[in-house]
């Protein structure tokens, strides 16, 4: 297989379906809209997580499902189309029921994303990292929604994430265990198991009894040392750095807001900041130039 990720749409989908076959960690970066997708791909990053927090953010919202499946729909579609590589769309709860979990599906698989992920959490669900509120969605309503998606795909490519959240609300190793199995009964491609512990040892545990039975994703914030290698070993296919983009912007813009308020002038902050020139080639100026007749 080739060593960097197609273009074609679902070359892109099977391009992550062979990572996955040949064992090779697929590394992931959080963005929120088409610059900070090419500012991953351009890093070197395998995917994009369309990230709902990132995205959510953007608009000056918290995570807690105030923006609709359009707006998503707009922001991962304008991801899709700034890079080449695969883009992940994070679709929270699905935008419902399985009925809107299925319309989920068409609508972004549409729009060329390599794949999708749901969580199993109520709707409407509050971002992981909020301390109270965290509701699960029963097992067996969610692989239902799951199964919805699942068939509602046009192309056998594109990927359906399952995401359990059974961790995040306070339930044990088993009960992730046993969703993630009803998950994958139920068409889900890959399980992505959701923690907030610092460390990895519940992961692990989850890894250990799983057996790789299908690709695990993991998203790992708060247990941010545990090594990609060492997290590959122990069975995970993906990894997701879900919002480091977007944190490392908020405090690059806090710094240089400060400095020029401060200092009555922009003259200090120029040469830590990226060129005009940096910001043209990001957006592809002369390609586009080009095009002028
Ligand atoms: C996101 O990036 O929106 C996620 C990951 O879903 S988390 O914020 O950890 O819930
Ligand atoms: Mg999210």
């Amino acid at each position: 297989m080739t060593t960097s990720p197609p273009r074609v749409d679902a070359d892109r989908a099977s391009w992550i379906r062979q990572c996955f076959l040949d064992r090779r960690l697929v590394r992931v970066a959080g963005a929120h809209d088409g610059l900070t997708a090419r500012i991953a791909e351009e890093s070197g990053f395998d995917a994009v997580w369309a990230s709902s927090f990132g995205i959510s953010a953007a608009a000056g919202l918290p995570d807690l499902s105030l923006l609709g499946l359009a707006e998503y729909l707009a922001a991962s579609t304008a991801m899709h189309r700034a890079v080449d590589i695969p883009v992940l769309a994070d679709c929270d709860t699905g935008f419902g029921g399985s009925i809107n979990a299925a319309y989920t599906m068409t609508q972004f698989e549409a729009s060329g994303v390599a794949g999708i992920c749901i969580e199993d959490k109520l709707f409407p669900k509050r971002n992981s990292f909020v301390a109270a509120g965290q509701q699960l969605l029963s097992a067996e309503e969610f692989a239902g929604k799951l199964q919805a998606a699942s068939e509602a795909r046009a192309r056998p490519e594109t990927l359906l994430i399952g995401r359990t959240e059974a961790l995040i609300c306070g339930e044990g190793v088993e009960e992730a265990l046993r969703r993630c199995h009803l998950y994958v009964d139920a068409g889900a491609d890959a399980v992505l198991i959701h923690s907030k512990a610092p460390g990895p040892e519940q992961v692990v545990e989850f890894l250990r009894h799983w057996q790789r039975r299908a690709p695990v994703v993991i998203v790992p914030t708060t247990y941010a040392d545990w090594d990609s290698e060492e997290a590959a070993e122990a069975g995970v296919d993906m990894v997701i750095y879900a919002n480091h983009a977007l944190r490392a912007m908020v405090t690059a813009v806090r710094e240089t807001w400060s400095t020029v308020l401060e200092h009555g002038s922009s003259a200090t902050v120029e040469e830590n900041i990226a060129s005009v020139k940096e910001i043209f080639a990001i957006s592809q100026l002369d390609a586009w130039l080009g095009k002028s007749r």
